[in-house]
């Protein structure tokens, strides 16, 4: 079938036609359709039956094209193959934290899937005072199930090198490599500055020998690691929750790279979220704060136990590297060096990303959404200040503990 966008007017006729909906939705003559994407890619429609509301569902589209820029960046539909790869991938490692896809159409670069109806983005739902109990536990699992199963650690050799080509992501791993990696730092005209920063905490990125360095080693390692099928976006803006559950969507970004990448962007967005609050300031902030910190500790430190919890049972009786390659004391060093550099990497790669947010294209609400230049001007030069720190000492802190104190400080 040939490619044409689907607006809100065709979306009935459009879920009338795949056998699936015919099953899901009772009828199809009173469905409300409303188009949601805030994001940067995609088109994202709500839908759901008035007569029947309990029958609902979000489609998904992809165009050809960059959606934020517009037509004049272009861009293959490739990234809604990966995307509903990934989700199912992630959902059968993990059904209570990814939506399940009812439908997938490679022609129409369109995918169906369960609506989240009680959930919110976490990033909307935190700036808007709330908070959970249940996040670092749930995304913990998520991060230890998918980068683990992911990787040679489990897969064969054979299957592994499979999934690797299965998941190239060129286009999307391009976006990434200019505006995590590249463009933050050569003053491009993607960047956007505040105009009450100073030049100076901007030189002190751009022109700083050592920083510049450190983050040409984490691009040479996002691009060249292919550790294990990453989620590739993994910021609070791609996670839903509500009270008592936690669902991560939209994984576009999804390739074969370096673990660290989705921990680092996680526990980068917890820390930008914190001084986005400390800027505003007020009562809830403050609730707020405590908890992003607390929750950035508990995402790693139970990643880290979760993920050893895999390693080591799979020593037992896998076919992945695990379960060939090493034993006793030399297994013991291997995870240890394993687990020291994935702590390493997963802090620059948070100062990256804290960077990009600032000086790059594409930022965060609870910093951007300041509207008072100076305040804004506050929580930026905080939050590069922190993103130095992660890039120079990412080799030297052991602890979470030191890591809250630089946020803190
Ligand atoms: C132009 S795309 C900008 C950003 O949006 C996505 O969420 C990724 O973070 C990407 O870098
Ligand atoms: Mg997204």
């Amino acid at each position: 079938m040939e490619f044409r966008r689907l607006t809100e007017a065709d979306v009935p006729a459009y879920l009338q036609s795949i056998p699936a909906m015919r099953e899901r939705f009772s009828d199809f003559d009173d469905l409300e359709v409303t188009e949601v994407g805030d994001g940067n890619l995609n088109f994202v429609y709500l839908v759901s039956n008035r007569r029947q509301p309990s029958e609902t569902v979000v489609l998904k589209q992809a165009v050809p094209y960059l959606r934020v820029v517009g037509e004049s960046w272009p861009l293959t539909r490739h990234r809604m193959d990966i995307e509903t790869a990934a989700l199912r991938h992630f959902r059968a490692l993990c059904p209570q934290h990814v939506p399940e896809v009812f439908h997938g159409d490679a022609d129409l670069s369109a995918c169906v899937m369960e609506r989240l109806g009680t959930h919110r983005i976490l990033r909307g739902a935190l700036m808007d005072g709330h908070t959970f109990e249940n996040v670092a536990d749930h995304l913990s699992t998520f991060m230890a199930q998918s980068l683990f199963y992911g990787s040679d650690l489990y897969l064969g050799f054979d299957a592994k090198k499979e999934a690797v080509k299965q998941y190239t992501n060129i286009e999307l791993c391009k976006i990434t490599e200019d505006l995590i990696f590249t463009h933050p730092y050569d003053d491009s005209a993607t960047n956007a500055y505040n105009t009450a920063l100073a030049r100076e905490a901007i030189d002190g990125i751009q022109r700083n020998p050592l920083v510049r360095a450190a983050v040409g080693e984490l691009k040479y390692a996002f691009m060249t690691r292919a550790e294990t099928l990453l989620h590739g976006d993994l910021h609070v803006g791609s996670v839903m929750v509500n009270a008592q559950e936690t669902f991560v969507i939209d994984p576009e970004f999804a390739f074969y790279g370096p673990m660290g990448f989705d921990v680092g962007i996680l526990l980068a967005n917890f820390f930008l979220a914190w001084h986005g609050q400390e800027a505003r300031g007020g009562a809830s902030a403050i609730a707020t704060q405590g908890w992003l910190l607390e929750t950035a500790a508990q995402c790693w430190d139970q990643f880290a136990d979760k993920f050893m919890t895999l390693w080591q049972q799979q020593e037992k009786d896998g076919q992945g590297f695990t379960g060939r390659d090493l034993d006793g004391l030399s297994a013991q060093a291997f995870r240890e060096s394993f687990m020291r550099r994935l702590w390493n990497d997963s802090l620059g790669f948070a100062g990256c990303e804290m960077v990009r947010r600032v000086l790059g294209l594409a930022k965060v609400a609870e910093i951007a959404g300041i509207e008072d230049p100076q305040t804004r001007a506050k929580a930026e030069v905080a939050a590069l200040r922190m993103a130095k720190r992660l890039l120079l000492q990412r080799h030297e802190v052991s602890s979470m503990a030191q890591v809250l104190d630089w946020v803190r400080a």
